[in-house]
C-alpha cells in the first residue's frame, strides 16, 4: 500500500531538457495541466502529495523517479548518470531524511537512474543503460542484500530506461514491449505485449487500488481493464515529447 507520493513542479525550461524524441518542444501550460491531473490521479490512488518547488536549473527535475528508489523499508539516492541531471539528487535527499531514518547512496563513479529499476514483490529488476552502469548497478546489489531483496541485471538494448519497455501492475502481470516480450527472464509472467504503435504506453504504474495509464492507448486501456483492474487515464503528451513517462514523475512509498 502507498500512501505518499513526492513530485516536483516542471519548470519553465522545461523544454530544454534530454529528449531523443521527435515529437516537437513541448508547451509549458500543458505540461503544468497535465502535472497538475497526474497529482490529483496520484491524490484519487490515496496518496498524501508532496509537492516541491520546480528547480530552473535543472529542466529535467520535474522527473523526480530518476534520483531515488524508494519502497517501505529503504530510500536509495542515485547518482544520476546524465551529467546534465547531476545535483537534482540533492534536494530529493533532504526531503527523504525527513521520512527514513537511513538514506543510502549510489557513489561515483557508479551511476544509476531510477528509471532502470523495477520492482517485482520482493525482487529487484535492474537496466544496465547509458545512465545505470555496471559499478553502479553492483552497489546498488549490495546494498539491497542489507534490506533482505535480490536484484537482477538486464543489460539493455533499445529503450532508454528499463521501465519505458516494462511495467509490473502486480498479480503476476508484466507489460512489456520491443525487446522485453521474449526476455527468458520474464517467461513465468503473465506477459501483456504491447504492440510497437503504442509501445509508449508500456510505462503505466498500479497505485493502490488504480493503474495509471497513459491517455489515448486503446488496446493497452483494454488489454489492462480485461484483467480486472480500475484505470485512471492521464494524458501525457508533454512528458513523452521528453522521453517522461508515468513512473517518472513521482516518488511513491
Ligand atoms: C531524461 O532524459 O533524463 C529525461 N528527459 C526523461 C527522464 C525520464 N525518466 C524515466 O524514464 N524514469
Amino acid at each position: 500500500m502507498f500512501r505518499q507520493a513526492i513530485i516536483k513542479e516542471v519548470s519553465t525550461n522545461f523544454q530544454n531538457g534530454l529528449t531523443s524524441s521527435k515529437l516537437g518542444e513541448p508547451v509549458y501550460k500543458k505540461a503544468l495541466l497535465q502535472h497538475k491531473n497526474y497529482t490529483n490521479a496520484l491524490e484519487r490512488c490515496g496518496l498524501k502529495i508532496l509537492s516541491l518547488q520546480a528547480d530552473e536549473r535543472f529542466p529535467d527535475s520535474t522527473f523526480v523517479e530518476d534520483t531515488a528508489v524508494v519502497n517501505e523499508d529503504f530510500a536509495i539516492i542515485t547518482n544520476l548518470g546524465a551529467p546534465s541531471r547531476r545535483g537534482e539528487e540533492v534536494e530529493i535527499k533532504k526531503v527523504l531524511k525527513r521520512f527514513y531514518d537511513v538514506v543510502d547512496s549510489i557513489e561515483k563513479p557508479g551511476t544509476l537512474e531510477g528509471g532502470d529499476v523495477l520492482r517485482i514483490e520482493g525482487e529487484y529488476f535492474l537496466g544496465l543503460s547509458q545512465r545505470t552502469n555496471k559499478k553502479g548497478a553492483l552497489q546498488f546489489k549490495e546494498i539491497l542484500k542489507t534490506y533482505g531483496y535480490g536484484c537482477s541485471f538486464i543489460k539493455l538494448k533499445e529503450v532508454i530506461h528499463l521501465k519505458t519497455g516494462i511495467a509490473y501492475i502486480g498479480d503476476g502481470n508484466l507489460i512489456a514491449s520491443s525487446e522485453f516480450i521474449k526476455n527468458p527472464m520474464f517467461q513465468d509472467f503473465n506477459i501483456i505485449k504491447v504492440d510497437k504503435d503504442e509501445s509508449y504506453a508500456t510505462n503505466c504504474i498500479k497505485v493502490n487500488n488504480y493503474v495509471l495509464i497513459a491517455k489515448g492507448f486503446e488496446k493497452q486501456k483494454k488489454s489492462i481493464s480485461e484483467l480486472g483492474y480500475s484505470i485512471l487515464e492521464v494524458n501525457m503528451t508533454e512528458f513523452r515529447k521528453m522521453d517522461g513517462g508515468l513512473s517518472c514523475l513521482s516518488l511513491r512509498f
